[in-house]
């Protein structure tokens, strides 16, 4: 018998015996960091949760398999090798054809939750992007999270999108949006928007509890757990301003719709701040898998 997605067993041993396990997703390794660094980043993002005793389970299609938890050499795939990048509807497409994806917010939740996995540390989400009531461009992250039971720690939305839609979208689709350490949204690479969020928690135990209840009163949908990049990290203001403006402007230019905006625009920002961004991209993520072993650790304590 076929399984439409493989569970590495190392996955599989902390999913059965309820030790924590964090899903990382591969399309910010395979198209939103510039190699070789994206290579390192996937290694170490998976480094940090070893060190806090959690399992990390890296997603990517490989040869048509949706893998939930990678070995070294798929890894490296999702660094080196030139993938498609697969949202959800991309997903039977890419295993009947029996190619390989790196999967976006969407189609990582969607396989996280597939396969039991309740945590899952990204950079930013995907939203709505900006000119979208004439373009139409809204990420399936939102919509994925509106049926997919994960919770995803992201640093806010990246500043490339509409924030103020993003938020709304993601009340009409009933997706509670949680501050950590915080009441305002971060907008990626800042640890502020203009946005001010009506939840926040301080610890990782009480959005276990929110989990938990949302399993009881809930109607399947994620949760997105909003975490600042750390105020030392976060990239100056205006440089940011000034270099986004630019970034938008360059790709207006090229005319670069769909699916390769977002990569698009990351790595021509990455190239505008002289490499100021990616680290700054780089920091915020580590600090979001931080946090989602953090949840997954105090989720898996209510299941001991
Ligand atoms: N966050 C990052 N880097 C990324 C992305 C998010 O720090 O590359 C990716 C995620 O995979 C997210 C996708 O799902 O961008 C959103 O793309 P789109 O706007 O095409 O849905
Ligand atoms: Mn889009």
């Amino acid at each position: 018998m076929s399984t439409p997605f493989v569970v590495s067993a190392e996955v599989a041993e902390a999913l059965a015996s309820h030790r924590p396990v964090v899903a990382l997703e591969s399309t910010i390794i395979s198209h939103g960091l510039p190699r070789p660094r994206n290579h390192e980043a996937a290694l170490e993002f998976e480094q940090i949760l070893r060190d806090k005793g959690v399992t990390p389970a890296t997603i990517a299609v490989l040869d048509g398999v949706p893998q939930i938890g990678l070995d070294a050499e798929g890894v490296r795939r999702i660094a080196e090798d030139d993938l498609a990048k697969a949202s959800v509807r991309d997903l039977p497409i890419i295993a009947a054809t029996k190619t390989s994806a790196a999967t976006t917010v969407a189609a990582t939740s969607h396989l996280a939750a597939l396969a039991g996995v309740r945590v899952f540390a990204t950079g930013g989400l995907g939203g709505v992007h900006r000119g979208a009531s004439e373009s139409f461009d809204e990420s399936a992250d939102l919509s994925t999270l509106a049926v997919t039971p994960i919770t995803v720690v992201s640093a806010g939305v990246k500043s490339v999108l509409d924030i103020a839609a993003t938020l709304e979208r993601l009340e009409t689709l009933s997706v509670p949006v949680i501050g950590y350490g915080t009441k305002v949204f971060p907008s990626f690479w800042l640890r502020e928007s203009a946005f001010t969020l009506d939840w926040s928690v301080d610890t990782a135990a009480e959005v276990a509890a929110v989990m938990k209840a949302q399993d009881g009163l809930g109607h399947g949908q994620g949760i997105v757990v909003a975490n600042p990049v750390p105020a030392d990290q976060a990239w100056e203001r205006e440089e940011h301003d000034r270099i986004l403006i630019d970034a938008l402007r360059l790709a207006d230019e090229a005319g670069v719709t769909g699916k390769a905006v977002t990569p698009f625009l990351l790595l021509k920002i990455v190239e505008l701040s002289g490499g100021r961004s990616l680290e700054v991209n780089l920091d915020l993520a580590r600090n979001n898998v931080r946090v989602a072993g953090d949840i997954a650790t105090a989720w898996a304590a209510l299941h001991a």
